[in-house]
């Protein structure tokens, strides 16, 4: 039996989820949608053949939606996960865990107080070829151990506006994540810096800016987030190693030589650059809930662990030196 999702939040990613799991995943329908704006959740359904709901909570408890999709704006995702947990449903919860600490530790004890894993948290990179490969050759130990890597996340536009903290909390929560997932090692302390701002850049925010995490074991992490950079979308990624360097380059895009010119497509959002990570993501996604594998992709404990890191990274913007970083002890059910 096919797992009916439904999915709350029809802007660009919730629709983009809803499509790819209506038609390229294997093992699921969407039964429902569920968006304020109500004529693009209507016209979503009517394209995949689901019915769309006149709210979250509907949609939440309804017969036929087995599983939830949340990809609502972030200040939504506490209120509605714990919805979610409190009838017991599987969820795919969209990055960030939760706009503050506060929230986020409510999700946390909320699942850990069930006594099962519900939640797997939308940090898609984890399924991205480019990203995979880079973890299976530091696994494999092909370079050494990892000194530094340095991450560079620009985007051509701030989707929702140039506010350095919130800026944080969105973006640079991807290389939370994935650097600690390819490390296998949380962040003791970060830094940053900032210089001269874009010409988009309202006064008192920070754009571009330099964050430069550290981890327990001594593994510099900088990175550079960029969130005006008008001429596309790119993320890079480069590990280097007291062995050598591991390089992922800007994707896994192809190169193109035609007369008088080579050169390579910039996608001009996340949707092109990751497109194979979201399906990935889903797929292992649906897997996990028909229990043919165990929890996947990342837990309510890792997107605890980056809200606090990107915490006090937004606390480093305003101060002078380091700021320390200290996780509580992990809950034994994400051992
Ligand atoms: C956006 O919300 C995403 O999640 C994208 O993956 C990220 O690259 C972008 O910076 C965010 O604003």
């Amino acid at each position: 039996m096919a797992i009916r999702v439904g999915v709350i939040g029809t802007g660009n990613i919730g629709t983009a989820h809803a499509i790819s799991l209506a038609r390229e995943v294997s093992g699921s329908t969407v039964s429902a949608v569920f968006d304020v704006a109500t004529e693009r959740a209507q016209s979503l359904a009517d394209e995949i053949g689901a019915r769309a709901l006149p709210s979250a909570q509907a949609l939440i408890e309804d017969d036929d939606v087995d599983a939830i999709v949340i990809a609502s704006p972030d200040g939504l995702h506490a209120e509605q996960a714990l919805a979610g947990l409190s009838v017991g449903k599987p969820m795919m919860l969209e990055k960030p865990l939760a706009p503050t600490l506060e929230e986020a530790k409510a999700v946390l004890d909320a699942e850990v107080a069930t006594g099962k894993r519900s939640i797997m948290l939308g940090f898609m990179r984890r399924f991205d070829p480019g990203y995979v490969a880079l973890k299976a050759a530091l696994t494999a130990g092909e370079v050494g151990d990892a000194l530094i890597v340095h991450n560079m996340h620009r985007n051509a536009f701030a989707p929702y506006g140039v506010d350095s903290a919130m800026n944080i909390a969105n973006s640079a929560v991807h290389e939370i994540d994935i650097n600690r997932w390819l490390l296998d090692d949380d962040y003791a302390s970060v830094q940053v810096v900032t210089g001269r701002p874009g010409p988009d850049v309202p006064t008192g925010q920070h754009d571009p800016m330099l964050i430069t995490f550290t981890t327990r074991s001594g593994v510099l992490v900088p990175i550079e987030l960029f969130m005006t950079a008008h001429f596309g979308y790119q993320v890079m990624c480069q590990v280097v190693a007291s062995e050598g360097v591991l390089d992922m380059g800007d994707g896994t895009f192809i190169t193109r030589s035609t007369t008088g010119v080579r050169g390579q497509d910039i996608p001009e959002l996340w949707l092109g650059r990751f497109g194979e990570a979201y399906r990935a993501e889903l797929q292992a996604w649906i897997d996990s809930v028909r229990g043919l594998t165990g929890p996947a992709g990342a837990s309510t404990w890792d997107g605890y662990a980056a809200a606090l890191s990107a915490q006090a990274a937004v606390a480093a913007l305003t101060s002078d030196g380091a700021v320390g970083i200290e996780l509580p002890d992990r809950p034994a059910l994400y051992a």
